[in-house]
């Protein structure tokens, strides 16, 4: 009997053992995890800084949307929404920068600081995430896209409402070091591409002292996670468009 209960305890700590193992080693993707992107795209640039901190390895399909490279049949079937960055994980597609990162934490995190687990943490940050979906980036864009892209005067109309999107910003960061608290996350990875866009465009926050002071905070923490030559970079080459003509 005493035999018995060691081979079932040792049978036990095998298999604990071995599904520790299968699970380490089910938190990196089996191939590099497929991403089409174009360097100076803000929504690009997030993703691939989150997977630099998750330390997943990509493979950056470059798709020039200036020549249609996301309007082809292929491009459209695995997308029809034909945006990028459009990820392809195993087969697994998913597009959406937001979604991506989640999915990126949820799927490969090694822990879960990037995107907490706790409910009210992960809540916060999902309030941040739709803050920057449907407010600041919404407003960032309706004041830059006409300029950048269609050579328009700058609006003062659309400054103001961006100006007051940071201001809800600034407020959110009062008393604390990160958008959703005193970690990074993917909310911050988020909305630095658009602060990092506007430093680029010469906008001026300056009045928006939290934001500015987080922006140092947040270019410090992902300064080895590809800060200058991914997310600086492309933003240049959007500030190049500006200065075209
Ligand atoms: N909300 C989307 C926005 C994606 C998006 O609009 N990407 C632009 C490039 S930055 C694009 O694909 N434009 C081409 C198109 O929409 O046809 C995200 O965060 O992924």
């Amino acid at each position: 009997m005493r035999g018995l209960t060691c081979v079932v305890a040792l049978f036990v700590i095998v298999n604990v053992v071995g599904n520790a193992a299968a699970r380490s080693k089910s938190k990196m993707p089996n191939q590099p995890i497929k991403v089409y992107y174009l360097p100076p795209s803000p929504p690009c640039r997030s993703i691939i800084m989150a997977a630099k901190v998750l330390g997943v390895e990509l493979d950056l399909v470059l798709t020039n949307i200036m020549e249609g490279q996301h309007m082809t049949p292929e491009y459209l079937k695995m997308n029809p929404q034909h945006t990028i960055p459009t990820m392809d994980d195993s087969g697994f597609i998913l597009w959406e920068s937001r979604a991506i990162l989640t999915y990126l934490v949820n799927a490969y995190g090694r822990d879960d600081t990037l995107y907490p687990k706790n409910p009210r943490l992960r809540a916060i940050v999902d309030q941040r995430l739709n803050f920057d979906l449907g407010t600041l980036y919404v407003r960032y864009s309706a004041l830059y896209v006409p300029i950048l892209f269609h050579g328009d005067e700058y609006n003062e109309e659309s400054a103001a409402k961006l100006d007051e999107a940071l201001g809800w910003l600034n407020t959110f960061l009062d008393g604390q070091a990160f958008v959703a608290g005193e970690d990074l996350t993917i909310a911050d990875i988020s909305i630095v591409v658009t602060i990092t866009n506007l430093d680029a465009f010469g906008y001026d926050f300056s009045a928006h002292e939290n934001v500015m002071k987080w922006f140092e905070r947040t270019k410090k923490a992902l300064e080895p996670y590809g800060y200058n030559e991914v997310d600086a970079a492309g933003a240049q080459i959007l500030a190049s468009f500006m200065k075209k003509d």
